[in-house]
Parts: C-alpha cells; sequence; structure tokens
C-alpha cells in the first residue's frame, strides 16, 4: 500500500465519517406548520465507501471509484425496533435504481446506511427499474414494500429507447433483510405509479390508493388517486378504481398527482400526504399537499386545504430533476410527533418534523381552494378582517 493510497483512504473514510455524524438542527422560524432542518438527511455522500471503492490497493492502486452512486432519494420510511428506517431510492452512476436501508437513532440526523443494499427478488418478468417504496405495517402482521417496477415497452419500435410501463410491485418482510416478492398488482388501467398499501383492511380486504396513468410520464385521461380493494394479496387484482382525489384545471396538482406514504390515522379522520405536478415553461413542478379523509369512508375527502404543503426552496430547488419535492415516507411517533421525509430535486432526502395535532388544525382549518382568483382574494379578506376585529378588541 502506497503512502498515497494511505492518505486517500484516509480522506475518503473521513469524508464519510463527516456525514454520518453531523448534528441536524431545526431552521429558524419556519411557517407554524412544520419544521425543516438544516442539512439533507440522506445523500450520495452517506453511500458508505466499501460500496464505492475496491479497498485492495493490488486490484485498485489508485484506489479509484469503481461504482458511483449518483443519488439518494423518494424513500420509504418506517419506526422498527425503535430506530427510524429509510428504505431509500439509491441511484447508480449507471441510472439503475435499488433500495438500501439507511437507521438512525432519532429520525432527524446519524443516518447509516445498512451494509448492504436490499437484495429484492424479482418475478418471471426482470425489473429494468425498482424505485419509489411505500412501507406499510399491515394489521395482516407483514411489513408491505409497494414500489415501482419500471421495464420496457414491449410494444416499443427499436429507434425509441425511452418507451417504457410502469407497474406496481408488491413485496413483503419481517425483518427488511429477507423479502418475498409477490406478483404485481393488477389494475384495470394501462400503467401505474404511486400506489400504496392502506395499513388496515376494509371489509376484509386489502386496500390501495393507486394512480392509474395512460403512459409512462403522463396520466393522460387517467390521473388522480384511486382507490381500489382487492381479497387476495398474494395475487393481487383490483376490478375497479375509485378516483378519491382528482387532478383539478389551474391547481398544483393540475397535470397528475400521487398518493405519497400510507395515511396517518387520527380520531378525526385519515391524514394524507400527496404530490401535486403541474407544467411551467421550465418544466414539471412537484410540490407536497394534503387532505384528510373519513374515517368510516375512506372514499370521502372531508378536508383539503388549498395550495402546496410544502415546495421547494433553496438548495432543494436543484438536483437532477429540478423543482421537485417528493414524499414516499413518513414516521408518526408516540408522542404525536409527525417525521415527514422527503426528496428534494431526485437528488437527496430531508427530514420535516411536525405534531398530529399541528396537522389536523392545518388541515381542517386552512382554507380549501376556491379555484379562481376572486376566491383567493375573498379568502384573504376573510383573514384580515378577523384580524382588524380582533386587534381592535385588544384596544
Ligand atoms: O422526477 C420526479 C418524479 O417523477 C415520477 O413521479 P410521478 O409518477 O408522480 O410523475 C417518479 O419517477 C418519481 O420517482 C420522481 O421523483
Amino acid at each position: 500500500m502506497t503512502n498515497e493510497f494511505e492518505a486517500r483512504l484516509l480522506a475518503l473514510q473521513n469524508a464519510y465519517h463527516e456525514q454520518i455524524t453531523r448534528p441536524n438542527k431545526k431552521a429558524t422560524l419556519g411557517n407554524g406548520v412544520y419544521d425543516r432542518y438544516v442539512h439533507p438527511v440522506l445523500t450520495a455522500a452517506h453511500a458508505p465507501v466499501f460500496w464505492r471503492y475496491d479497498l485492495n490497493p493490488d486490484t485498485n492502486p489508485h484506489l479509484m471509484e469503481r461504482f458511483g452512486i449518483n443519488a439518494v432519494f423518494n424513500a420509504g420510511a418506517i419506526k422498527w425496533q425503535g430506530k427510524y428506517l429509510l428504505m431509500a431510492r439509491v441511484e447508480g452512476a449507471d441510472r439503475k435504481s435499488f433500495f438500501a436501508i439507511a437507521e438512525s437513532p432519532n429520525g432527524i440526523d446519524n443516518f447509516i446506511f445498512w451494509n448492504k443494499p436490499v437484495n429484492m427478488p424479482e418475478t418471471d418478468e426482470p425489473d429494468t427499474n425498482i424505485y419509489d417504496i411505500r412501507l406499510t405495517e399491515h394489521e395482516d402482521g407483514w411489513i408491505y414494500g409497494l414500489f415501482c417496477t419500471e421495464r420496457r415497452d414491449p410494444d416499443a419500435p427499436a429507434y425509441d429507447q425511452s418507451m417504457a410501463v410502469a407497474a406496481c410491485a408488491i413485496a413483503r418482510t419481517k425483518d427488511f433483510v429477507n423479502w418475498d416478492r409477490l406478483p404485481d398488482l393488477k389494475t384495470p388501467s394501462a400503467q401505474q405509479r404511486n400506489v400504496v398499501l392502506h395499513a388496515e383492511f376494509v371489509n376484509g380486504q386489502y386496500a390501495f390508493y393507486t394512480r392509474p396513468q395512460d403512459s409512462f410520464i403522463n396520466a393522460g385521461k387517467g390521473g388522480g388517486i384511486g382507490f381500489s380493494l382487492c381479497d387476495d394479496i398474494t395475487n393481487a387484482i383490483v376490478l375497479h378504481e375509485e378516483i378519491i382525489d382528482n387532478k383539478i384545471y389551474h391547481t398544483v396538482y393540475e397535470a397528475k398527482n400521487g398518493q405519497g406514504p400510507a395515511p396517518i390515522k387520527t380520531e378525526q379522520g385519515w391524514l394524507h400526504m400527496a404530490h401535486g405536478v403541474r407544467n411551467t415553461a421550465a418544466g414539471l413542478r412537484y410540490v407536497l399537499y394534503m387532505f384528510m379523509t373519513d374515517l368510516n369512508d375512506l372514499t370521502k375527502v372531508t378536508h383539503k386545504p388549498g395550495g402546496y404543503f410544502i415546495a421547494p426552496e433553496g438548495e432543494e430547488r436543484i438536483g437532477d430533476v429540478s423543482n421537485v419535492v417528493f414524499c414516499n415516507g413518513w414516521v408518526k411517533g408516540d408522542d404525536g410527533t409527525v417525521y415527514i421525509y422527503y426528496a428534494s430535486s431526485d437528488s437527496r432526502m430531508h427530514v420535516a418534523t411536525t405534531t398530529v395535532s399541528r396537522l389536523l388544525d392545518y388541515v381542517i382549518n386552512n382554507p380549501a381552494d376556491g379555484f379562481r382568483s376572486a376566491t383567493s382574494v375573498n379568502t384573504l379578506y376573510g383573514i384580515i378582517n378577523h384580524n382588524e376585529q380582533y386587534i381592535k378588541s385588544q384596544l
């Protein structure tokens, strides 16, 4: 081993160590609904040195990176055995994504990847790319991971190497190391992404949030967040998708939307996080929004504040796919704290913290979208008049 090799190895190990030990702290002020944090919680730089480098000086005398990690984003989340786990979409320099689990003792910093990425079994139809897992601890006793499996469209002409088919893959585990892969979900729609399993049985059946779409990128005539039931998750077929939250003209979810993680149960309803997409001259803009569904009728949206809950801000706005925030994982702590894990610009993971009671206040009391400029002004007049009366009452 040369001095140069040794020095380089030490520098790489120090850089990695700095990432996994850096304390995180709340950003100042915030909006009262949630707190952002100063540092991302998981990035490509969190990938262990022994994933990226051959550490043997005989076979890698220049200590070259042998396997580049491009990005770490769109993570499923769960609290398991007292630890906060993120099951991240790790994307190599070769553009292929896979899953790897990182754990933290407190949910806001010190995330460290387990030694090996997840070795996800395949069906008879191999996956070209897998991503965006949603973890659900189901009342049947299994922990399910529903994720997107992408394969080249079998009908694509040779000249088109982009046409793809997205479908919902289903796997389940009890330890996050050994996974059973079940057949992909079958639905009436041509393609599916952003499919999520509800944690409870509904009328004795498994319940899915779906996102029907006509083609790989565009929701087309499909779109909206669908709701479907099926008897057997080991051969999951749904015959009907009821759209519970549609895309709507001139909103932040005009072009498409998708359920985030599985909804959180509260005494007042199910809290949902979702992403909404609109088109701009600079490309698609992805933001997060929230709504609540009825405790007993999951197809009924009872509350939905207008606009976005989180939009990309500052450095979050820049990355491989800029102007994107995406959330497919959150954790509710026993004390009511909610850890919202969101990715920015398909590049890195962040956390925002809040509580169930703040989210309920937000969802119930923040004004709904009136869908027109005049209704927005009307809403604002209501707030201003209310404040005028309050200020007068204090004089
Ligand atoms: O690039 C932004 C996101 O695009 C897709 O999401 P959706 O299906 O809602 O358009 C996914 O590829 C997602 O992973 C990605 O973050």
